[in-house]
Formats: structure tokens, sequence, C-alpha cells
């Protein structure tokens, strides 16, 4: 019966030669309008946080201008931006979110 393992597998496996993929941050915008609430809640329905945590970041956010969502490959963090923006477009509300490679 064949092995399981194909060509080019079993090094992998033993000598760990694997490329990360690259890696990109999502980020928070500060500006004047979009309610903090409304900041905490993006922050727990799209990045899982609890309240705790999610209220850091947003304050993070609200004194220095940005901060981190979380860590995501290109196609994770794509679709993150994705909804913020428009989850914020729906309830009217100018919050940006971006991507920075990390
Ligand atoms: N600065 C906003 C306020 O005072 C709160 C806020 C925090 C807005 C984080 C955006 O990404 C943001 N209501």
């Amino acid at each position: 019966k064949e092995s399981n393992v194909q060509h080019g597998d079993l090094e992998q496996l033993t000598r760990q030669k694997v490329t990360p993929p690259p890696m990109y941050k999502v980020v928070l915008h500060n500006d004047d309008y979009t309610p903090m609430d409304f900041v905490i809640d993006v922050l727990s329905r799209f990045f899982n946080m609890q309240y705790e945590q999610a209220t850091e970041v947003m304050l993070k956010v609200h004194y220095e201008g940005k901060g981190v969502c979380g860590v995501f490959t290109a196609e994770i963090a794509e679709t993150k931006v994705q909804q913020v923006t428009q989850y914020a477009k729906e309830h009217q509300h100018p919050l940006l979110c971006s991507m920075e490679r990390a």
C-alpha cells in the first residue's frame, strides 16, 4: 500500500523548513464621531474580545490615534476590514479600519 506522505512532505515534517505566510495587523483609527460603545461592540463582534479587553483597545485608539485589533493572514485580514467597514456604514458611523503588514 502507498504511503500517505507525499514527496517533499517528509522533509517539512522532519526539518520544519516551513515558510510562514505574511501576516497583517487589522487597525482601527480614531475619529471624533463614532460612539465609544459602538467601537466596543465592533471589537466584541468581529474580534471576539471580552468587554474588558475591547474597552482597553478602544481607549488606546481614542487616546493614541490607532490600535491593533488582531493579526491575521491576508485573506482573513481583508475580510475583517470589509466586515467592520460595512458594519460602520450600516450604522452611519465614520469608523475607519485598515490593514498593515505585521
Ligand atoms: N473618539 C471617539 C469618541 O470620543 C471614540 C472612538 C474610539 C472612535 C475608537 C473611533 O476607533 C475609534 N466618541
